[in-house]
This record gives C-alpha cells, sequence and structure tokens, in this order.
C-alpha cells in the first residue's frame, strides 16, 4: 500500500458527503478537501464533470483512482485502508456477507427508497424540482420506520454496534440516515437512540461533522462592491 495516499475528497454540506469524511477520520487518514455543495453549479464545471459525469458528490480521487457514490467510496477506503488497529470491515466470508447486507440495506431501503424520496417531494427541499408531494412524504415516512424494524430487531441483544462488538463502515451509513431521519421529524426506533448517542460520542464522527460543514455560498454574478 502506498504509505501516503493521494486524497481528495470532493464535497461537503450532505447526508451523502459526510459518510467519506467520516471514513476518513476512522481510519486516521491525511485528505484534501473541494469543499463543494450540491445545487450550487460547482458539480456541473467541466472540470468536475470530466472527472463525474453524474455531477454528483461526493467523489472521492486516490493518486489517478476515481470513485463516486458515497457507500461505495465508505467501502473502497475501508477495504483499502483499514489496519488491525482501525479497520471499518469484517474479514471472515460470513462477517463480510452480513457488512453488506448492511449497507445494501441503509443505502437502498433507508437512503434512495424512503429518505432520499422524502427530500424530493417536500416542500421545504427538493418539491420545486421532483414536485410538492405531502402524501408521497408521508408514505416515505412510515415505510422507513417499517424497515427500521430489522435496526430494532437486530439491536435488541445489547450489541453496541451493527456487526456486534466492533464499530464498522456499516455504522457510518446507518447513522447518517438516522440524523437525516430525525432532521426530518421521523421517529427513530427505540434501540436506536442508545446506538445513535454512542456513535455520536465517538471522536471521529465529531471531527467528520466538521470537517463536512458546507463552504460558503459561491458566488453566483460579479461581486457587488
Ligand atoms: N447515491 C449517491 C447520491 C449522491 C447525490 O445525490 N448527491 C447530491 C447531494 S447529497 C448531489 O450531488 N447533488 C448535486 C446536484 O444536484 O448539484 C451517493 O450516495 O453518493
Amino acid at each position: 500500500m502506498n504509505a501516503t495516499p493521494d486524497l481528495t475528497l470532493w464535497g461537503a454540506g450532505t447526508s451523502r458527503t459526510i459518510r467519506a469524511h467520516w471514513a476518513m477520520h476512522e481510519l486516521g487518514l491525511s485528505y484534501k478537501v473541494k469543499p463543494i455543495g450540491p445545487r450550487t453549479g460547482e458539480t456541473k464545471t467541466a472540470e468536475y464533470t470530466r472527472l463525474n459525469p453524474r455531477q454528483k458528490i461526493p467523489l472521492l480521487q486516490d493518486g489517478d483512482f476515481c470513485i463516486g457514490e458515497s457507500a461505495a467510496i465508505v467501502a473502497y477506503l475501508s477495504r483499502m485502508y483499514s489496519t488491525p488497529e482501525r479497520s471499518l470491515i469484517p474479514e471472515s466470508t460470513h462477517d463480510y456477507a452480513a457488512w453488506l447486507e448492511w449497507c445494501f440495506f441503509v443505502v437502498a431501503e433507508l437512503d434512495s427508497t424512503s429518505l432520499y424520496v422524502m427530500r424530493r417531494h417536500r416542500a421545504d427541499a427538493l418539491g420545486h424540482i421532483y414536485g410538492v408531494a405531502p402524501e408521497v412524504v408521508a408514505q416515505a415516512a412510515e415505510y422507513f420506520r417499517g424497515q427500521l424494524r430489522h435496526v430494532e430487531v437486530a439491536l435488541a441483544d445489547g450489541r453496541p454496534f451493527l456487526m456486534g462488538e466492533r464499530f464498522s463502515s456499516a455504522d457510518i451509513l446507518l447513522t447518517t440516515c438516522l440524523d437525516w431521519a430525525i432532521a426530518y421529524g421521523v421517529g427513530i426506533c427505540e434501540n436506536a437512540l442508545p446506538y445513535l448517542e454512542r456513535i455520536q460520542r465517538r471522536a471521529a464522527y465529531q471531527r467528520a461533522v466538521a470537517a463536512n460543514a458546507p463552504a460558503a455560498p459561491v458566488a453566483v454574478g460579479p461581486a457587488k462592491l
């Protein structure tokens, strides 16, 4: 492995970008940040579009290698930069499969099918683009709560983290969705409350929150004198 990786993370200020910042901090990695924000025009520049034709954040550059999709970035960092002292990914085949199941579940069911649907259709979010749809928002919140039963049942045995005794990147993904749900006023399940408090006390989480703070708004016209 390269002793001093050349890492640049594009993106700040969203529930997806914090995942990558957080994995970096858990793994003790140094990295450069290009804190571009969504819907600022910064994802649509020629330079960024060359790197990511999807025009989305986050995006990670590791030397010449480039990877998008927040969960894929987190999985890549976990695989590439975990050490015996700081590991975000389980090793045994079955634990790895269970970790994958959690990651896909969080991204597909909690993020894409529930919270992002709410974001697209809330009047105070992206409803002006995708259509304001209160019934869709309410149903997506209900669906989220239903899917969270999987978390409630898993945490009922008192395990500190999704994978048991060891924190993993599946916890990064889940926590960002729990934070997002709370911000949207969607109640989270009972067992997730002490879980979330425990995770929010992690130094790496707190550093990631600071690192993910959105940059000052970009000027969109000539500077006013
Ligand atoms: N599935 C993607 C979603 C990425 C995504 O939608 N990012 C939003 C911000 S959270 C974005 O970049 N929007 C850019 C824009 O519309 O300008 C991931 O998890 O990385």
